[in-house]
């Protein structure tokens, strides 16, 4: 094993006997929502995903240590310390480690960290992916490069459309990544249902999620599969607020001249500012529903062995 992984014992317990284990990501408590509101949705989180018979394993660098599986003190620690936790993406990973510093993992750290752990699925909100004007900045995630080769099944609610999201899928087709619309033949847009775009399956439900993964994991393939959950209907938003708020924040963040890695963090604040409470509300909805469906789609893939 990584000599820099620490598994929590209740995960490595799950892992070695064959039961399901779902992923969660850190970035998305510390930086994505504020405390103590990030810290309570975190819980509730892990609460769903052993409600729905998975054990919950959030990932995180604490101290230099890889994490798969976070205390509820560690959860309340990284909550409290917010955005003055690195976000760590596959760059970061060695110099943090050889630092002894913490890390908040994006959703490529997490899926690099899950697979060392032996974890197959990982719930979150929504990914990271080729930015509006990127055929001039090339700010294009590495949570593309990092699908296109660890085979981790990643349950999202889209993409937001603060990136390109037709560009998005056109890097996922070339990287060889199963793009899957769970119960959708459309790309859901996070904060709605309907983007426009066509994914290139749907499957409806996890026990079928679990087949295809299985599949592509069987056939010894690089990489992983990209599932995409719409937002339940009565927490959808509005496309046009939600439209207008992007677009503002777009631009503003070239006027600005926000580039690298402080990109999406700005993005993603800036049209939380402009659409106040609701879009918080949104969000926590969105990442319970995928928690349900990782969670379901673990205990299936496990039962296949
Ligand atoms: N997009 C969202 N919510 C998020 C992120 C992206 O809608 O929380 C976070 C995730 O952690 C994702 C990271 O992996 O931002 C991508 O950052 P970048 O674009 O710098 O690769
Ligand atoms: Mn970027």
């Amino acid at each position: 094993m990584n000599k820099y992984l620490d598994i929590a014992p209740e995960v490595a317990a799950a892992l070695a006997e064959g039961k399901p284990v779902v992923a969660l990501e850190s970035t998305i408590i510390s930086h994505g929502m504020p405390y103590p509101k990030n810290v309570e949705t975190a819980l509730e989180v892990e609460k769903i995903i052993r409600d729905n018979g998975a054990v919950p394993a959030t990932i995180a660098i604490i101290g230099g240590r890889l994490k798969a599986g976070l205390s509820a003190q560690e959860i309340e620690y990284f909550g409290k310390k917010g955005g003055e936790i690195a976000k760590a993406s596959r760059r970061d990973l060695p110099v943090l480690i050889a630092r002894g510093q913490d890390g908040a993992c994006t959703v490529t750290t997490t899926m690099m960290i899950a697979h060392m752990a032996g974890i197959s699925i990982f719930a979150t909100g929504g990914i990271g992916g080729v930015h509006r004007g990127a055929e001039t900045t090339m700010d294009i995630s590495a949570d593309l490069e990092e699908l296109g080769q660890t085979p981790v099944m990643v349950v999202c609610a889209g993409a937001k459309s603060i990136l390109d999201l037709g560009l998005t899928l056109e890097y996922l087709e070339t990287k060889g990544v199963p793009v899957i619309g769970y119960g959708t033949e459309e790309l859901p847009a996070f904060y709605t249902r309907k983007s426009g775009f066509g994914v290139d399956y749907r499957l409806d439900t996890p026990k079928e999620l679990a087949e295809a993964f299985y599949a592509q994991r069987e056939m010894g393939l690089k990489g992983g599969m990209l599932v995409a959950n719409p937002i339940p209907e009565q927490y959808a938003m509005d496309a046009d607020v939600i439209g207008r708020a992007i677009d503002q924040a777009v631009a503003e963040s070239r006027e600005q001249g926000i580039h690298g890695k402080a990109t999406t963090p700005f993005l993603l604040a800036r049209v939380k500012d402009l659409t106040g409470g609701d879009s918080l509300e949104s969000n926590i909805q969105l990442v319970y529903n995928n928690a349900r469906v990782a969670a379901q789609a673990a205990v299936h893939l496990a039962s296949m062995r």
